[in-house]
């Protein structure tokens, strides 16, 4: 049984939470007050030193960072047409992970977080300079998914499921990209019970 610290707001929870769910794997889900600052009270940071969701348990194994969350979990259980073992096929994956946690990541932030949940403190310049990168962002991911039918080849991987998690948050802002290629991958991740099941419940 894994636990995993989380919160139905954070992408990178998510992320974890719809692998968990796609590969049927139990677990319990301890979501953490981020609105109360749970996150950075002494018992949490001894989890997770950077005040972060997520957290893996895994026994003697205490994990943070939401990528690395997802390779443990294909790693320890074979899940490779999620996460292949052939080099390239597994490079075109680790690529994808690594862009949507460099380049991605620090956009959703600037947006979703100051227009939804800063309040008061929202920063009109991170709005801006978001809004930037994901027009950046954006022509790269729709070039991909319109020459195949996943972000890192023609399977779904832990690429997409990574990607997929970020471009919902956009959406809880109406800042997703809309193009057809990427609004098609979408609609098919968007569709997995997997992904519904981790998503904030209203
Ligand atoms: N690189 C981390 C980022 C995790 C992250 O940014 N978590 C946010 C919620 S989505 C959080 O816990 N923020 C609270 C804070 O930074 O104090 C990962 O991939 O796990």
């Amino acid at each position: 049984m894994y636990t995993v610290y989380g919160h139905p707001f954070s992408q990178h929870s998510r992320r974890v939470v719809t692998l968990l769910e796609l590969a049927g794997l139990p677990y319990e889900l301890v979501r953490v007050a981020l609105d109360k600052g749970e996150h950075r009270e002494p018992a949490y940071l001894a989890l997770n030193p950077n005040h972060q969701v997520p957290t893996l348990i895994d026994g003697d194994l205490t994990l943070h960072e939401s990528n690395a969350i997802l390779r443990y979990l294909a790693n320890k259980h074979a899940l490779t047409d999620l996460y292949p073992t052939e080099p390239v096929a597994r490079a075109r994956v680790d690529q994808w992970l690594d862009w949507n946690q460099c380049r991605v990541a620090p956009a959703v932030l600037d947006v979703v977080y100051n227009k939804m949940f800063a309040g008061p403190h929202a920063d009109a310049a991170a709005i801006a300079r978001g809004e930037k990168r994901l027009r950046e962002l954006t022509p790269i991911l729709d070039a991909a998914l319109s020459r195949r039918d996943h972000v890192a080849g023609p399977r779904m991987t832990l690429a997409d499921i990574s990607v997929a998690t970020n471009i919902f948050q956009l959406g809880l802002t109406g800042d997703a990209p809309r193009t057809a290629s990427i609004t098609r991958w979408f609609e098919t991740m968007s569709a997995l019970p997997a992904f519904q099941a981790a998503l904030p419940q209203t």
